[in-house]
């Protein structure tokens, strides 16, 4: 079998490309996002890139902005020494999560990811209502979520058996890990799993110990790595939240910073698959509108009633549900408001030049 063309790309990446765009620009990937500065790799140089200003004012909410993973049409200039981007290409998976505080809009944490490490801690920092959080958005997204139990070497074995199977018990689909960055325990199994072309990322508390997991799996391999050659990695060393990482064999890892605050906004999707026992009691319920609250007849409180269902995880899926339906209304006004600002500007720059 020959090779396509232009191989290198992944055959899910050929199938986006639009032929007239990759006629005229090089397709590269984002690496990290500096305050509206980026950082990309064409294969052949990494270096710090600007939206084509066009781009940017086109771009009608966070959503439309390039993040740390998205493959991009860029136009590289002056020997390569730094470049435009002129458009994103389709993504085959957005991480998102609702920005923390008061504003109502979506955080890009990263694009194209494949399979997600949800790293918690087994010290002071396991908590299955934030995985739930976790797997929630990590769902929603389409990605493939892995939970990892950090720190094991800080309690007994049978300790970390009982985590585990209570982990097991919130995300029986979910492949889960115990391991350690000081005793190595598993971080070989975890290395072994990561596979040429894909992209993972590292999502937990900050302290969890996701960036000293980065480093045990780039291990001495650090200088051999593609995009870290020293000369064209202008960008790579001032301090950055998302970077994205090649290892030896070709993976791809982003590290992010520890998230505080993991706010959810139209989520209902991703809610629905990480509490799929709740959504098929349900279906058992005597209303079909039964909000499993106070009504006769609801499966699901029975199922509480009988000790099958925790009522802490209940509770925390009632939560999210409310949660991510009021900030999608906000969310829907916010736009809505932001569009008719839009408008009336508009209306006042034609009654000016008229
Ligand atoms: N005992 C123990 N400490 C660890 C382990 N992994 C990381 N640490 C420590 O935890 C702290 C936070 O680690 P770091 O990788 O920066 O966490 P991050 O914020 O998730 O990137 C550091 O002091 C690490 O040395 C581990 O497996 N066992
Ligand atoms: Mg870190
Ligand atoms: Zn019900």
């Amino acid at each position: 079998m020959g090779k396509p063309e232009n191989s290198g790309h992944s055959r899910w990446l050929q199938s986006q490309l639009d032929a007239d765009k990759v006629a005229i620009h090089d397709i590269a990937r984002i690496v990290s996002v500096h305050k509206g500065r980026y950082v990309v790799n064409n294969g052949r140089v990494e270096v710090f890139a600007e939206l084509l200003g066009n781009f940017f004012y086109s771009a009608n909410s966070a959503v439309d902005l390039p993040t740390t993973g998205d493959w991009v049409y860029a136009d590289f200039y002056d020997d390569d020494t730094h470049a435009i981007i002129h458009g994103v290409i389709p993504r085959k998976t957005l991480l998102k999560r609702k920005t923390a505080g008061k504003l109502v809009d979506f955080q890009l944490i990263a694009a194209n990811i494949d399979v997600a490490f949800i790293l918690q801690s087994a010290d002071y920092n396991f908590n299955p209502r934030r995985l739930e959080r976790y797997l929630v958005m990590v769902n929603e997204s389409g990605i493939t979520p892995v939970i990892l139990l950090s720190k094991c070497d800080l309690i007994p074995q049978n300790e970390v058996e009982k985590i585990t199977e209570g982990i097991l018990a919130v995300a029986p689909q979910v492949t889960v890990r115990a391991f350690s960055n000081l005793s190595g325990e598993n971080v070989d199994v975890i290395k072994a799993s990561l596979l040429h072309g894909q992209t993972y990322c590292l999502l937990g508390s900050s302290g969890v110990g996701k960036t000293t997991l980065l480093n045990n799996l780039l291990g001495n391999a650090q200088f051999e790595t593609q995009s870290v050659s020293k000369k064209q990695s202008k960008g790579r060393h001032t301090t950055t939240s998302r970077e994205l990482t090649r290892l030896e064999n070709g993976a791809m890892l982003i590290d992010t910073p520890g998230m505080r605050e993991l706010g959810n906004m139209s989520v209902d999707a991703g809610i629905d698959e990480t509490f799929s026992e709740i959504l098929n009691l349900s279906r058992n319920c005597q209303f079909g509108n039964c909000s499993h609250i106070n009504e006769k007849g609801c499966a699901i409180l029975s199922a509480i009633a009988d000790g099958e269902l925790s009522a802490q995880r209940y509770k925390n899926y009632i939560k999210m549900k409310k949660e991510s339906a009021f900030n999608e209304m906000s969310y829907a006004d916010k736009r809505k408001k932001d569009k008719d600002f839009g408008k009336l500007i508009k209306s006042v720059i034609k009654s000016k030049k008229r």
